[in-house]
């Protein structure tokens, strides 16, 4: 591919091998984005360290950050196209990659229509340019409602709440933690995630700055886990009854009298007798046995939060991915507003994303609202939110004979045989498709069942800019990277592979260039802003835009990012305002921009129809039945399953790097000293562990971390799987925690699977030593 090359021989940083030089890059493995410093001898990383002066991260780094060397240099990682051939792949020319894909997706496409195929977009997808850019493009090629993404195994019930109360699904308060006295976190563990749905580098630091102005930490977890060991207070609370404490919370904010929005919030709100009403039985002391919290430390912490001068509530994996994900999330918002913390600095504040987003676009202050259900899977006829399909129907849909049965599959930097629901079935299922394609840079669980592996260039290879994660963030900022080393000779970049697939789709053949889908897609969004009113340039010409776009050189995401930040709320406006942002600035700033702290949003954010906040929005309201019931259910069940994570892990696909894998195992069953005695586990031991959907055996670690009646096992782990490619990793296989969650266990609100909170058996096993 043509251009390909001439995008490697113009790279700006390619030097003499004599050279030394440093670069800046944004590391894009966790939400935290910190600042890299990189000494780059020729075509070598010899060093990486943080950037101390990165405007955000100031030199903080965790284990992982250095390691996108290892990343790069891994001998496994995948630098040209795998064919699958009599079961094995081989590596290809892309020339030939991009016949066998064109050739397997268009005869799929004429058997059974484009409605067979289905798309499975992962995490890192979420922190890549390319991929922030062009999978968008890449999906309306395909036709196809069958969309799934690692959204339904995570986040999407804090966005569909959001979504509700404020109007767009990235209308997510961020608790202000640099400015708070209370922090109350639910289910996180940011000392080992580093944060999530609240960009922060050095999440620990901003913590511990908390405490040392005298400040408050509650930890509400099933685990004493590292965030709890610095915290003042630690709830140890039942799994899957966060939704239950927080209505506790609010029942005691207005049975105490302390729900005080504060006026602006007030004038704004919908719905606070309504919510009182709804409140009304969930006592501290009526949840009590679903919680296992005691109700007079509940009553204590809601007047805590009501009388602390700002408090802030903040909850992730372990409120989303849970049965009540969706309405946990609608009820830390609840008790944000109701201890008159909402958008005031030091409580749950909106992000100004620099590059704009949905929270930016439109009508201010008013919206079309969110609705779900545009379509529904064909098998258990669940809806459609936010655009996709919940993941633990995937498998069904490619089982389950009959018209529109799935056939095809294109997952772009996902690793769903680890990370969804059931797994077993997901990989047998997959297994039995006609034509499979990843766009992926390992040869791992899931991607040894495509046809066709078509790897990005590494991270180190490829510009930066979280495009997602930034309108998270806890303070106003922006930060690109340009590619710090060159792509390899041949290697397109992953816009290319992505616009290149897409191009494919759409019937242009093997030979299809994307500069032609990048230069339609540009013009595209050009040409819709320029229509629309509430665009800053709005009646603009759009081919004077294309044209000013044009004349930087800038093409693919970099010019699409460009556009974004020149229309974004602080943006240049393509002339209006010189001084203001265009990538050009960004580029000027290699440590990145600082526009200040969050500031009050409220209410041009909103974007529900009625310019309000719905705080008693009726598809919530109407899950507070279900929630009722669940004060019987949940404190009956005897032993559940939750997750983990650990600093040195990256869900399933950093275990092939030997310096974060090296040491003690850590896909390891813990149990509480009295389970143990229960059951008859001892440490060091193994347990086989059951759920209703399947068996997995793990060594046993025997700990007081854990509250009595909880067991934990990390996911991503699994590896050494026959066909997969990942030498390091398979001497540490460790077992796939999602071969026990169950597919049929989700928020129904949000389609979200159930991974934290899955009822199980554990027994003990005896391990056969060969001598
Ligand atoms: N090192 C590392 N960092 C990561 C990742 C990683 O895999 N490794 N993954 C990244 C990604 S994709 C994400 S989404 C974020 C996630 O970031 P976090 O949400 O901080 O993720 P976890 O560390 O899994 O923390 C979840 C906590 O919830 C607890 N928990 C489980 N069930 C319940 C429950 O029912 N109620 C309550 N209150 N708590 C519960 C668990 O014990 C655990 O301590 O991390 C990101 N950062
Ligand atoms: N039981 C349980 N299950 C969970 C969770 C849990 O807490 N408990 N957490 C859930 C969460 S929060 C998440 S986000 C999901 C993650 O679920 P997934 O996104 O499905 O899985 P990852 O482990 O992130 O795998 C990422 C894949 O992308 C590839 N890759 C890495 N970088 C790139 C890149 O730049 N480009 C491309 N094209 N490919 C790349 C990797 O090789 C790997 O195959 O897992 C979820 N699953
Ligand atoms: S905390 Fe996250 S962004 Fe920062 S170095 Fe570690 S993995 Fe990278
Ligand atoms: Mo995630």
């Amino acid at each position: 591919m043509s251009q390909t090359t001439s995008i490697a021989d113009a790279s700006p940083n390619s030097v003499d091998a004599t050279d030394t030089r440093t670069a800046f890059r944004t590391c894009p493995l966790c939400e935290a984005g910190c600042g890299l410093e990189l000494t780059i001898k020729g075509s070598q990383v010899v060093r990486i360290r943080g950037d101390r002066d990165d405007v955000f991260s100031h030199g903080f780094i965790c284990p992982k950050g250095s390691t996108l060397k290892q990343l790069h240099d891994d001998p496994d990682r995948v630098r040209k196209p795998l064919v699958k051939r009599n079961g094995v792949h081989v590596e290809v020319e892309w020339a030939e990659a991009w016949q066998v894909v064109e050739q397997g997706l268009n005869g799929v496409i004429e058997r059974h229509g484009r409605e067979s195929i289905a798309t499975y977009l992962g995490n890192p997808g979420a922190h890549s340019l390319s991929a922030m850019m062009f999978n968008r493009v890449l999906l309306q090629s395909i036709g196809t409602r069958h969309r799934y993404s690692a959204s339904t195994v995570d986040q999407m019930p804090r966005q569909v709440a959001a979504a509700y109360v404020f109007g767009t699904a990235v209308s997510v308060p961020i608790p202000d933690l640099d400015r708070t006295d209370y922090l109350m976190i639910l289910g996180a563990n940011p000392y080992a995630s580093n944060g999530s749905l609240c960009t922060a580098p050095d999440f620990p630091g901003r913590i511990e700055a908390i405490r040392a102005r005298g400040g408050k930490l509650v930890v509400v977890d099933p685990r004493r886990s590292r965030t709890v060991e610095e915290a003042d207070e630690w709830l140890a609370i039942r799994p899957g009854a966060d939704a239950l404490l927080l209505m506790s919370i609010v029942n005691v904010l207005f049975t105490d009298g302390l729900a005080d929005p504060g006026p602006k919030v007030a004038a704004l709100l919908n719905g606070m007798e309504e919510l009182r009403e709804l409140s009304a039985p969930f006592t501290p002391e009526a949840v009590a046995p679903a919680t296992g919290l005691d109700p007079i430390v509940v009553r204590r912490i809601a007047h805590e939060l009501a009388a602390a001068p700002t408090a802030t509530v903040y909850g992730r994996i372990g409120t989303t991915t849970t049965e009540f994900g969706t309405t946990a999330s609608w009820l830390i918002d609840a008790v944000n507003i109701l201890t008159g913390n909402l958008d005031r600095p030091g409580g749950a504040m909106f992000t100004l994303p620099v590059a704009g987003g949905a929270s930016t676009r439109g009508a201010s202050g008013t919206g079309s609202g969110f609705k779900t259900g545009r379509g529904h899977t064909r098998v258990r006829n669940l809806p459609e939110i936010m655009g996709e399909y919940p993941a633990a129907a995937m498998a069904e849909e490619m089982t389950e004979p009959g018209p529109g049965q799935l056939r095809a599959m294109i997952t772009v930097a996902g690793n769903p045989v680890l990370s969804t629901p059931n797994s077993t079935r997901l990989d047998e299922a997959l297994a039995q498709l006609e034509f499979m394609v990843s766009v992926d840079m390992y040869l791992n669980e899931t991607t040894r069942h495509a046809d066709v592996i078509l790897p990005p260039p590494s991270q180190l290879q490829r510009g930066h800019y979280d495009l997602l994660l930034l309108q998270f963030a806890v303070r106003n900022v922006a930060n690109y990277s340009p590619a710090p080393l060159p792509l390899d000779a041949g290697q397109p970049d992953e816009w290319e592979v992505l616009a290149t697939l897409a191009a494919v789709l759409q019937g242009q053949g093997p030979d299809a260039d994307p500069a032609i889908v990048d230069e339609l897609a540009i013009s595209g969004l050009v040409r819709h802003a320029v229509s629309d009113r509430n665009s800053p340039i709005y009646g603009r010409d759009a081919d004077e835009i294309l044209t000013a776009l044009a004349a930087t050189g800038h093409r693919g995401p970099e010019r699409m990012l460009d556009f974004m930040l020149r229309t974004g709320p602080y943006g240049d406006q393509f002339g209006v305002n010189p001084q203001a942002v265009s990538l050009q600035t960004l580029i000027d700033h290699p440590h990145g921009v600082d526009f200040g702290a969050l500031e009050p949003r409220l209410p041009e954010i909103l974007r529900t129809p009625s310019g309000r906040i719905e705080l008693a929005a009726p598809v919530l309201v109407a899950d507070v039945e279900r929630l009722a019931v669940a004060m019987q259910t949940l404190a009956e069940q005897p032993l559940v399953l939750v997750g983990r994570r650990h600093l040195r892990s990256n869900n399933s696909w950093m275990h092939n790097i030997e310096v974060l894998v090296k040491g003690k195992p850590r896909c390891t069953l813990h149990v509480h000293p009295d389970d143990a005695a229960e059951l008859g586990l001892v440490h060091g031991g193994y347990a086989r562990i059951t759920s209703r959907v399947g068996s997995v055996e793990a060594p046993v670690e025997v700990t007081d971390d854990i509250r009595p009646g909880v067991v934990s096992l990390p996911h991503g782990w699994g590896h050494g799987v026959e066909g997969a490619r990942l030498r390091v990793a398979a001497e540490r296989a460790g077992v796939n925690s999602n071969v026990l969650s169950d597919h049929q266990a989700i928020d129904p609100l949000s389609g979200t699977s159930v991974l934290n909170g899955i009822p199980v058996s554990v027994e003990p096993v005896a391990v056969v030593v060969s001598v």
